[in-house]
Formats: structure tokens, C-alpha cells, sequence
């Protein structure tokens, strides 16, 4: 089989790249480890940067993101017994972000994968990335007993955390940094109205929480706990109690519960590999980065790799142009390093730490003292939580 790029992933990094490639007339074949139904079983990210819905609506995938998905013009933090709103509409110069879920995201870009004729082949095994640095690179997969061959000019590693792409990277070539944090995020997802219209991060002795959704009928809510705990520790009682103790009265005395139709712990990690190309391997989203989800930056962190990548190949292929594959990786990293910055910032700012002292407690008060005293403050959030420049 032959193709231009081959793409190593079928979740949002890669779909969103193989359909944005489509419609500019670069053939690319999308291998997924997955079926399509394990894909779409994960329940992730809820908030979406206007740059990442920009970029959907130029996949032609963003009609029913826009009819569903509910724009959201700021958000609340309840600290010390206040809940203070940061105003993400003035203090972002009029922008928003998108609440909708990754998991409706991948599957408006299934849909239109298929109804492209795209080629997405799931259930892909042993995929393996060959002679990276050649002109003529390959991937190869197998299919049954079958071993099949892919050659392309170009791979995209967009596999995710645990792939194959980024550990196809000489050692001596990669360098990683790595923050893991002492706790996870225990999450539940429940057929129950949001106990509030914005989402509320919150800040408390007990633990992190934070109240989202993904639809007027759909609620998602997380629980810092400790990294040793199993989903099997808590019954959905259990993280209701817990979940409602760690909120303002007034919002925990009209939450409404419900059983849970889905609950995991993600452990929390800072990681960013670098660099994120070599020879004509190119890797994206997950694969080359992961932050901690306290500032909804996971992906939409994949949407400016996406972004840099669909303009660089759209170069190449038309104008002969190789700067923007030249230039990828240093493009890509200075903006997920500021995205690393701000999810830890917000991670170290409304989590409790095992081994924090009286002190680092003052200090999380007082940044946030400081934020809602200081329009600069709320103006350098807001920048971020929107989604800087791509
Ligand atoms: P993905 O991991 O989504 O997709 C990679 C794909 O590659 C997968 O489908 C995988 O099956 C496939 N693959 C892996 N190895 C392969 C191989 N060898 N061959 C072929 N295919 C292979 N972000 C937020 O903003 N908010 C959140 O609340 C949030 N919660 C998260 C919870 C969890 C448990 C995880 C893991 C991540 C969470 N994230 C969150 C981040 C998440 O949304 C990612 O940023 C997003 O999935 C990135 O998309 P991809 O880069 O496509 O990687
Ligand atoms: C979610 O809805 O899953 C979500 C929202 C905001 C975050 C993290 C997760 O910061």
C-alpha cells in the first residue's frame, strides 16, 4: 500500500489531521491499534479552545459541535469560602471556550472520515514505524497472520502517551521532562443535570474538585485523591459525600446526584519529549506531551501540533515549501511549553500536596488573593484558558 502520510493514531490528533489532509488532496491512511468502538468508549476532555473549533469547522466536522456544544464566556473558583468568577469574555478581549466532549469530537470526525471514503484501519497490530530517515520511509502492521507494508513520505506519531511513535526516537536523540504529581483525578460522569451552568474549580483542604459537564442533561465531576486509591474504593455514594464536602454549601445543597455510567482515575503527569520530529517522523498531541487536566489543556494543546503540521504538509505538497516541516518542532513546543506552564500553575494553585508546608498553603491563598484582585492577573489566565495564538 502506498500513501503520502501515514498516520499512527485514530484519536482527535489523528483524525482531525487525516481529515484536514483529505480536504486539501493529500492522501493519508489513519492506522488505529483500537476498534472504533473502544475509541469512542473513553470518556476525556470536555473544553475546547476557539482554536480548536476553528479548526473542526475547517475539517467540515464542526456542524454538530456548534449546534450541541455550549459556549462558555468564564468559570468560578471557590476558594476559602468564596466562589469568585473569572470573566474569560472580558478579560480574553471577547473570546470563549466550547464545552464538548472528546469523545462527540472523535466521533463527528469518524463520521467524516467514512463519509470521505478516508481510510481509517482499526484493530491495527505490531504497528512499527521503518527507516525514519530515509527518503522512503514505511509502516508496517499486522492483520491477522498477515504483515502488511505502508509506504508513505511522510509518518505522523500520533499515538498517544503509551505509543509507538515516540519510542521509535533514538535514545540518544530524545530527551524527555517528566513532573508527575503525588495524587489522580477520579472521575465521574452521570445522567444528572450540572449543579451549575459554568464549571466550578475548587479549592479545598479536603482536595481539588471540579464541577463540568457535557450537556444541560450530562455531568462530569472529578475528585483529587490519593495515587494509591483504586476506582473500586469508591462507590458512587462514597464520591458524592466526599465530592459535595469539598464545595460551597449553597452549591453541594442543590447538586443533584445519580449513578455513575462512568467512573476512572487519571493519574496527573507533566511530560514533554523533544523534539518532536525526526527525520520524517512527526509527532503530535499526546505522543509528545501531556499535562495535567486542571487547565483544560490536554487537547487542545494537540490542536496548534495539528494546526502547525496541516500547513506544513499543505506547503510541501503544493508549493514545494519545507520550511514549516523545518521549523515544526521548535513552532510546536514553544506553544505546549506555555500550555506545560499554565496546567501546572493551576495544578500547584488549587491541589493539596502530601508533603506542602504551612507556608505553600499561604502562598495558594495569597496567588489567589491575588488573582481576584488584580485585572492583569485575570487578563494572564484568561489568555491561557482561551487558548493562546497558534
Ligand atoms: P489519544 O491518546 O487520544 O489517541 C491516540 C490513539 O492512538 C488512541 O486511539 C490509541 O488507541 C492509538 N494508539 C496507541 N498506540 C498505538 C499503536 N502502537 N498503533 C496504533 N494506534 C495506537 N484533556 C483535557 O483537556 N481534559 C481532560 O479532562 C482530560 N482527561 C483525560 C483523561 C485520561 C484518562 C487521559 C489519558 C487523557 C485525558 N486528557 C484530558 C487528555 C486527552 O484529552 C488527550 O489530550 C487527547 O486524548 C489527545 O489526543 P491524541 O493526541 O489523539 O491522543
Ligand atoms: C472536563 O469536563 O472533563 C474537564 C473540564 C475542565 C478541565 C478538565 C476536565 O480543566
Amino acid at each position: 500500500m502506498k500513501t503520502s502520510v501515514c498516520i499512527i493514531g485514530g484519536g482527535p490528533s489523528g483524525l482531525l489531521l487525516s481529515q484536514l489532509l483529505h480536504l486539501q488532496g493529500i492522501h493519508n491512511v489513519v492506522l488505529e491499534r483500537q476498534s472504533r468502538e473502544y475509541v469512542l468508549g473513553r470518556i476525556r476532555a470536555g473544553v475546547l479552545e476557539h482554536g480548536f473549533a476553528k479548526l473542526m469547522r475547517e475539517a467540515q466536522c464542526g456542524e454538530r459541535m456548534d449546534r450541541e456544544g455550549e459556549i462558555h464566556e468564564g468559570f468560578f473558583i471557590a476558594h476559602d469560602g468564596a466562589m469568585d468568577r473569572v470573566d474569560l469574555h472580558k478579560y480574553s478581549g471577547g473570546s470563549s471556550v466550547i464545552v464538548y466532549g472528546q469523545t462527540e469530537l472523535t466521533r463527528d470526525l469518524y463520521d467524516a472520515r467514512e463519509r470521505m471514503n478516508g481510510t481509517v484501519i482499526h484493530n491495527a497490530e505490531d504497528v512499527t514505524p521503518q527507516d525514519l530517515t530515509s527518503p522512503r520511509p514505511s509502516v508496517t502492521y499486522r492483520r491477522g497472520d498477515e504483515t502488511v507494508r505502508i509506504e508513505c513520505d511522510f509518518v505522523i506519531g500520533a499515538d498517544g502517551f503509551h505509543g509507538v511513535s515516540r519510542k521509535s526516537i533514538p535514545k540518544t536523540v530524545l530527551k524527555e521532562y517528566e513532573k508527575v504529581y503525588p495524587f489522580g483525578w477520579l472521575g465521574v460522569l452521570s445522567r444528572t443535570k450540572p449543579v451549575s451552568p459554568e464549571l466550578i474549580y475548587a479549592r479545598h483542604e479536603r482536595g481539588f474538585a471540579l464541577c463540568s459537564l457535557r450537556s444541560q442533561v450530562l455531568s462530569r465531576y472529578y475528585i483529587q485523591v490519593p495515587l494509591a486509591d483504586k476506582v473500586e474504593d469508591w462507590s458512587d455514594e462514597a464520591f458524592w459525600a466526599e465530592l459535595q464536602r469539598r464545595l460551597p454549601a449553597e452549591v453541594s445543597a442543590r447538586m443533584i446526584t445519580g449513578p455513575s455510567i462512568e467512573k476512572s482515575i487519571a493519574p496527573l503527569r507533566s511530560f514533554v519529549a523533544e523534539p518532536m520530529r525526526y527525520g520524517n517522523l512527526f509527532l503530535a498531541g499526546d505522543a509528545a506531551h501531556i499535562v495535567p487536566p486542571t487547565g483544560a489543556r490536554g487537547l487542545n494543546s494537540a490542536a496548534s501540533d495539528i494546526y502547525y503540521l496541516y500547513h506544513a504538509m499543505v506547503a510541501h505538497y503544493k508549493r514545494s515549501d519545507a520550511s514549516g516541516l523545518e521549523g515544526y518542532s521548535a513552532k510546536a513546543l514553544a506553544r505546549v511549553w506555555k500550555a506545560q506552564r499554565f496546567s501546572w500553575w493551576m495544578t500547584m494553585l488549587l491541589h493539596t500536596f502530601p508533603d506542602s508546608l504551612e507556608y505553600d498553603r499561604k502562598l495558594q491563598q495569597t496567588d489567589l488573593a491575588y488573582l481576584f484582585s488584580s485585572e492583569a492577573a485575570q487578563r494572564s489566565l484568561a489568555e491561557n484558558y482561551v487558548g493562546l495564538p497558534f
